[in-house]
């Protein structure tokens, strides 16, 4: 069959520091592939949508598939479904992806027709047999398949993720995915889960809980097989197995594969295996995004962090001994007052690291979107994005915009202080002579998105979809937020036990 696969656009966050590959997506069609499909891939995040239109007139697609990673893309994506119905009749239509398996039913009901079916959880082991029932008519049976007329079997969790490997070549345009100065820069994943229950998260309750590692060996041959010299490690926690991150790491040192790294980790794993992070910033670890989340004890306890002020402080002193850039995020929660944005200003500017902020969102999937979205003030699925506040906030929404705006604003230009300091100017010279300007843009683009008034105008635009509310869920057995129970074979996780 003709499968064409589309990943919507950059979110407001992308526009500036970051747009990196659509890994997930890369692996579905992996896995279509693989099964004998002919599949094309079209990555709004770097094509637009004329380009998406010549594509569906020349493809003629038996069959196109949407990622939902993001809540805020939804409304776009529908809309994609819509036109492709009217441009490729018979063309049959649906969605897959982290955020969509958490509302699946809600948005087939608001698609009204011009989505076939979502598919939840994992995609590889699910597209082949879902492309084949489309075939023969009649996907009911599919794995993971939600339709209309209700719910097929439980989505199945893929035994190891060392295969399909990603349909990288598919991609256009390759060298417009980057990461700050890392541009261009490709994406791995050498893990997937996370055993941790933050209460804003719902990494965790999407693969419910399980955690799987990638052989070592398939690791470094995919490693290997990537053309760009920089590699952004996907991973919700990087290294938590230190023998696993080991492994890899001899394997790379065997095959001698030179790259620098980006990767996203947990103070206390940085604390507890320090010497696999030391060993990976020998063969090129640069970048190291930590979640902070909260400065104080009472904040952490909130997101259900299970680490200790402390723990996060030291775990950016061993960072710095090791030479590693340090991104940190704090969430902004609704209820700041103008003292508190000021306090976080200057924590951030006593300290060498990056400080991001994301606002404080309920998602679907999350134990937050139980507790706290009885609050919202908004549905709108595209303000979902963290970057917008969808509940209370105690200044007025347009004062807390421009606290907000001003603190991110004084965070960038520390940032690009400190890139000057490091040597930005060295760094632009190498990418441009090399015809990378991704990094350049970046630099100049804050002013032009982020804007407390833009922000501001975002609410008032016209809202064709809304994000539904909650079903009730009885959070004394978590399992019930679940989209993959956990198979006996990866019941035992390497994290907290409570
Ligand atoms: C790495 C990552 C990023 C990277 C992206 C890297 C990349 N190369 O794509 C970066 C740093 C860019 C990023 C950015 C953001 N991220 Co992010 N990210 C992740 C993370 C940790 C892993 C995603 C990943 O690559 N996984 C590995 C691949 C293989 O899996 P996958 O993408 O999920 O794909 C599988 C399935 O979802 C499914 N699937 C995917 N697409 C499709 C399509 C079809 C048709 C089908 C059938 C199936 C299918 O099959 C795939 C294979 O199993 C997830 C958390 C998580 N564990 O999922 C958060 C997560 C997805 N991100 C999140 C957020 C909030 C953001 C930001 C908005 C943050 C911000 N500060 O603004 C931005 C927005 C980016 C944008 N689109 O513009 C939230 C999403 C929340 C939501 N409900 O919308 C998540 C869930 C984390 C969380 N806190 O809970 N992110
Ligand atoms: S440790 Fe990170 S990925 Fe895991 S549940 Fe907490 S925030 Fe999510």
């Amino acid at each position: 069959m003709r499968l064409l696969l589309v990943h919507p656009s950059a979110l407001m966050y992308s526009e500036i520091f970051l747009r990196l590959e659509p890994l997930g997506l890369e692996r579905v069609a992996g896995a279509a592939r693989d099964a004998g499909h002919d599949v094309r891939v079209v990555d709004l995040q770097v094509l637009d949508h004329a380009d998406l239109r010549t594509e569906l007139a020349s493809f003629q697609p038996d069959a196109l598939g949407i990622s939902l990673n993001y809540l805020a893309n939804i409304p776009e994506a529908i809309e994609i479904a819509e036109r492709t119905k009217q441009a490729v009749p018979g063309c049959f239509v649906f969605f897959g992806g982290h955020s969509v398996s958490f509302v699946a039913e809600d948005v087939l009901t608001q698609a009204e027709g011009s989505v076939d079916a979502v598919i939840r959880g994992e995609g590889e082991p699910a597209v082949a047999p879902l492309l084949e029932a489309v075939r023969e008519g009649g996907v009911a049976g599919v794995p993971g398949v939600v339709t209309l007329d209700g719910h097929g079997p439980a989505p199945r969790l893929l035994h190891s993720i060392d295969t399909p490997r990603p349909a990288r070549d598919l991609m256009r345009h390759r060298r417009r995915y980057f990461i700050g100065e890392l541009d261009p820069c490709a994406s791995i994943e050498f893990t997937r889960g996370c055993p941790w229950d933050c209460s804003f998260c719902s990494a965790w309750t999407f693969y419910g809980r399980s955690y799987r590692k990638a052989s070592p060996e398939a690791a470094a041959d995919e490693l290997a097989s990537i053309q760009e010299p920089n590699v952004f490690i996907v991973d919700d926690v990087a290294f938590i197995r230190p023998e696993h991150g080991d492994a890899i790491a001899a394997q790379v040192e065997r095959r001698r594969i030179r790259k620098r790294y980006y990767l996203e980790t947990r103070s206390d794993v940085l604390l507890r295996n320090t010497e696999v992070f030391e060993r990976w910033a020998r063969l090129g670890l640069s970048y190291m995004f930590l979640g902070m989340e909260a400065l104080d004890e009472a904040g952490l306890e909130l997101y259900r962090k299970r680490v200790s002020p402390d723990e996060n402080f030291h775990a950016l002193e061993v960072a710095r001994k090791l030479g590693i850039n340090v991104a940190i995020n704090l969430i902004v929660d609704p209820a700041w007052d103008e003292e508190r944005f000021r306090i976080v200003r200057e924590f951030a500017l006593s300290v060498p690291e990056i400080v991001h902020l994301t606002v404080m969102t309920p998602y679907p999937g999350t134990e937050i979107w139980h507790t706290e979205s009885r609050r919202l003030t908004t549905r709108d699925y595209r303000l979902f994005d963290i970057q917008h506040a969808v509940v209370p906030t105690a200044l007025p929404l347009d004062v807390f915009y421009r606290e907000l705006v001003r603190t991110q604003a004084v965070l960038h230009h520390k940032h690009l202080g400190l890139r000057t300091a490091f040597g930005a100017a060295r760094v632009l010279g190498r990418n441009l002579a090399h015809g990378q300007t991704n990094f350049a843009r970046m630099l100049w683009k804050f002013n032009r998105v982020y804007n407390p008034q833009r922000q501001l105008d975002d609410h008032a635009r016209p809202v064709r979809y809304e994000l539904p509310l909650p079903p009730h869920a009885d959070l004394g057995d978590r399992r019930e937020l679940y989209v993959h129970t956990r198979p006996a074979a990866h019941a035992k996780p390497p994290g907290p036990q409570r």
